[in-house]
């Protein structure tokens, strides 16, 4: 065993109270004595524990990771070590977009214990889209928050030393990986215990899936970009559930996925999670119609969050950030080079563009057929409502695996999903994949 597994031990809210109480910089910023101190444990995640805590002075967040899947329980272990990969992502976003993270106030390694900056009123953006909330600031953030934590982690901006150190320093989270290279890349296409969708509804679709070899070749070759293709330090789980908001102001939590990987696999989990938001507001309508001016509004954030990421990604390229040891300035250095250089990045934009396409379809399917669904759609309770907005996602889904070529461009891809939106199968007859 190592030491720090030897010290480790779950801590309850009285645990965590004496803990505090003797961390002078945490139990000041909490104010008061510990014992006026409310803390609640709120962890809605898949992991790990969280709490909040509120004194008379302020408050603060604190998560501890578990030995173990908390969704699953203890038969799931997990090591403890992904809480030290997180809060060293942490440091990393902190330094690259400070005011797009919380900040990290302390770190226990023994505990595996981070505390942090409390969010309030922030809420968690997937709660807020299924209340129909818009959020105008969203796109520039979260566009911000990829352009500079991909671009400042990648070979177009870092020494190829820094960069192999930081491939170096992320590569021990392979068991965090693991968990995507299973529940996202394979098991949705194979009888797996970790599987579940809306049954009998979309028996018919999960069983074609399984047997469809076309699908199972795209997505094993997404898989292979995702073992292999060290671009960026990812996030590793850029959904709507990692992301807290206002109106005002936008903070991404939770890397404990981070590595050093495809920045298509990011942009791809995010776009994918707002269309799935998208799909499912068929299924939070109380009456038909009322949340078209909603949906409009996912999809011009899906349009604007690629547009701008895109925009901003160039921009730095074109900067003199760029400094790293991809595209030697010695060998670009006249007029004419400059030109080449410059088709060169639409190019790279457009292949990340078709790997982002293939990597919201691997999301699409894992979060309707796999492991740890969504609340947007497992909230609708009418099982049949759920499974039109479920079926329309994996028909997207199968056209962005089969077919990524017919969709040239993000406008392409939100009218694709406007069409797919609308598809129902005759009255009557089930969601099979002959119907598509
Ligand atoms: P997990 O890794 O288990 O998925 P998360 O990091 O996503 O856990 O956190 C679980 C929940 O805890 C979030 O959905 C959010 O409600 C709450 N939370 C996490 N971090 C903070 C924070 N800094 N401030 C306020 N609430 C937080
Ligand atoms: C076993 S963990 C399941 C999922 O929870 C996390 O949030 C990731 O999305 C992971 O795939
Ligand atoms: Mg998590």
């Amino acid at each position: 065993m190592t030491e720090p597994e030897m010290s480790y031990r779950t801590l309850g809210v009285e645990d965590l109270r004496s803990y505090l109480a003797d961390q002078p910089a945490l139990a000041a910023q909490l104010g008061g004595a510990p014992a006026d101190w409310r803390i609640e444990e709120v962890g809605d995640g898949n992991l790990n524990l969280v709490f909040i805590l509120h004194g008379p002075a302020g408050g603060l967040a604190v998560k501890q990771a578990l030995p173990y899947v908390r969704l699953v329980g203890e038969s799931w272990p997990l090591p403890l070590s992904r809480a030290s990969f997180e809060q060293t992502a942490l440091v990393r976003q902190n330094a690259l977009v400070p005011g797009l993270v919380p900040k990290l106030l302390h770190f226990d390694e023994a505990l595996a214990l981070i505390v942090m900056e409390l969010l309030q009123p922030h809420k968690i953006m997937r709660h807020g889209m299924i209340a129909g909330t818009r959020y105008p600031l969203f796109v520039e953030a979260i566009t911000d928050f990829m352009a500079q934590t991909y671009f400042h982690t990648s070979d177009l901006a870092l020494p190829a030393a820094e960069k192999k150190e930081l491939m170096g320093v992320f590569a021990g989270n392979h068991a965090l990986c693991k968990i995507t290279e299973d529940v996202i890349f394979t098991e949705p296409y194979e009888i797996a215990e970790n599987n579940s969708w809306t049954s009998p509804q979309l028996d018919g679709i999960a069983a074609a899936l399984r047997e469809d070899l076309a699908v199972k070749l795209a997505v094993s070759r997404l898989k292979v970009l995702f073992l292999s293709q060290a671009q960026a330090l990812l996030h590793g789980d850029l959904h709507s559930g990692s992301i807290m908001l206002t109106e005002e102001d936008t903070r991404v939590i939770d890397p404990e996925f981070a590595f050093v990987g495809p920045i298509a696999f990011d942009v791809g989990a995010l776009l994918a999670n707002l269309l799935l938001s998208y799909f499912s507001q068929d299924g939070h309508e109380t009456r038909p119609g009322d949340r078209d001016d909603y949906r409009a509004w996912i999809l011009d954030a899906v349009q604007g969050c690629w547009t701008r990421f895109e925009e901003k990604f160039l921009d730095l390229w074109r900067s003199p950030a760029a400094q790293g040891d991809a595209y030697p300035k010695v060998l670009f250095a006249d007029a004419q080079a400059e030109t080449v250089l410059e088709v060169e990045r639409q190019q790279v934009m457009a292949a990340l563009f078709k790997d982002t396409l293939g990597f919201i379809a691997a999301e699409l399917v894992r979060r309707t057929l796999g492991l740890a669904h969504n609340i947007d759609l497992e909230w609708i309770e009418d099982p049949d409502r759920r499974a039109a907005c479920e079926a329309s996602a994996l028909g997207l889904a199968r056209d962005l695996l089969v077919a990524p070529e017919a969709i040239t461009s993000v406008s392409a891809l939100t009218e694709a999903a406007a069409t797919w939106r609308l598809w129902s199968p005759p009255l009557g007859a089930s969601f099979t994949p002959e119907l598509w």
